[in-house]
């Protein structure tokens, strides 16, 4: 869009700047005091949205376990004892069946999620068989299947995907800490290939693992510093997997949790920012506290991946009581 402003006659009207976050600014906005925090996130959601409307996706692992990829904090990857098996790439008719039901409930995107380091081609094809059922419904689509090759994304984008999850997870500066068998640059890669297959980008993060505060900026403001940035932002906080090395990491302070939602809210102004892994161990008072400070979509549904999530009566039940609208 122009900016009338910087427009004059005889010249044609330039952009608007975009604001590049630097990491202290972001460190900044983490040591307010949590209620000017709150409050300037506030202002900025509200500029840009609805304050009471939370978007809902349901997620399902279409093919759970046996990933070859080391991430420390995953209950999927063969290296770590999790007592999880390998399963196969489930048919599409069960899928569909998921989906239906998970669109009866209320859920209006269906996220489907693949432990692969990246899929095959074969496996491709009935991935995109499930988007187009999925998205003949009429909900909208995302998968989550790891690195993409040449070619892949727009495969996907003809077959109707309408989100490609892919989470930048940590700051690059901690990334070697946590993953070894792929880089951050290579996550840089395929969120490239997706955005310009014309795909959405869903793109987040963990935070819990052991990173510090200026880790947590830092990945903030290589989300938000992104060409487009993210039309879609997962804060997961981590769950820990026994067997995982991850497993005894201490939890994080609630309100740093809450500080994360906030800072991700300023930096990304138009971006739905999730409130995903974590929430079954959630006070509904601390979610309330999440939406207020910028939170505008999350899971619904009683499973994420291969962990729990609140019941939806449990959700169905908090959206009442706090006059939220399910969109
Ligand atoms: N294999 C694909 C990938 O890594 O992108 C897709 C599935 S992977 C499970 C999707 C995301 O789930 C990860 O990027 C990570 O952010 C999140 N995740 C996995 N295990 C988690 C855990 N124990 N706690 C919180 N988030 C987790
Ligand atoms: C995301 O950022 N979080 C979701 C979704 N994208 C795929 C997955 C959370 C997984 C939590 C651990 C599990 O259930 O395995
Ligand atoms: Fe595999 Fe994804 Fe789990 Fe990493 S996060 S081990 S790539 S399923």
């Amino acid at each position: 869009m122009s900016n009338p402003a910087l427009a004059t006659t005889d010249s044609p009207a330039a952009p608007l700047p975009v604001h590049r976050w630097t990491v202290s600014e972001v460190l900044a906005l983490y040591d307010l005091p949590l209620m000017d925090l709150l409050f300037r996130a506030q202002q900025v959601h509200r500029a840009h949205f609805n304050a009471n409307d939370i978007q809902r996706s349901t997620l399902l692992s279409v093919k759970t376990g046996g990933c070859s990829e080391d991430c420390s904090y995953c209950s999927q990857s063969a290296r770590y004892d999790t007592e999880l098996g390998r399963e196969r790439l489930m048919p599409v008719d069960e899928v569909v069946a998921a989906a239906r039901q998970a669109k009866e409930k209320g859920a209006s995107r269906f996220c489907m999620g693949a432990a692969w380091r990246g899929p095959k081609e074969q496996d491709l094809e009935r991935v995109m068989e499930m988007v187009r059922e999925v998205k003949a419904l009429g909900m909208q689509t995302c998968v989550t299947l790891g690195m993409l090759k040449d070619g892949q994304a727009q495969k996907l984008k003809e077959a109707g995907l309408d989100y490609y999850n892919h989470n930048l997870d940590t700051d690059k500066e901690f990334y070697g800490q946590v993953i070894k068998s792929h880089s951050h640059d290579d996550r840089l890669d395929t969120l490239d290939q997706v955005r310009d297959a014309g795909i959405n980008v869903c793109s987040g993060g963990i935070i819990g693992m052991g990173e510090t505060r200026k880790n947590r900026a830092a990945l903030i403001v290589q989300l938000a510093n992104l060409p487009t940035p993210p039309e879609s932002v997962p804060i997961n906080n981590l769950v820990p997997i026994p067997g995982t090395p991850l497993a005894d990491v201490p939890a994080l302070d609630p309100f740093e949790f809450v500080r994360t939602i906030a800072a991700a809210r300023i930096c990304m102004p138009t971006s739905w920012v999730r409130l995903s892994a974590g929430r079954q161990a959630m006070s509904d008072e601390l979610q309330a506290l999440c939406f207020l400070a910028g939170a505008n979509s999350m899971f619904y549904g009683d499973h994420l991946l291969t962990t729990g999530n609140p019941e939806a009566d449990r959700d169905d039940a908090l959206f009442a009581r706090l006059g939220l609208r399910a969109v």
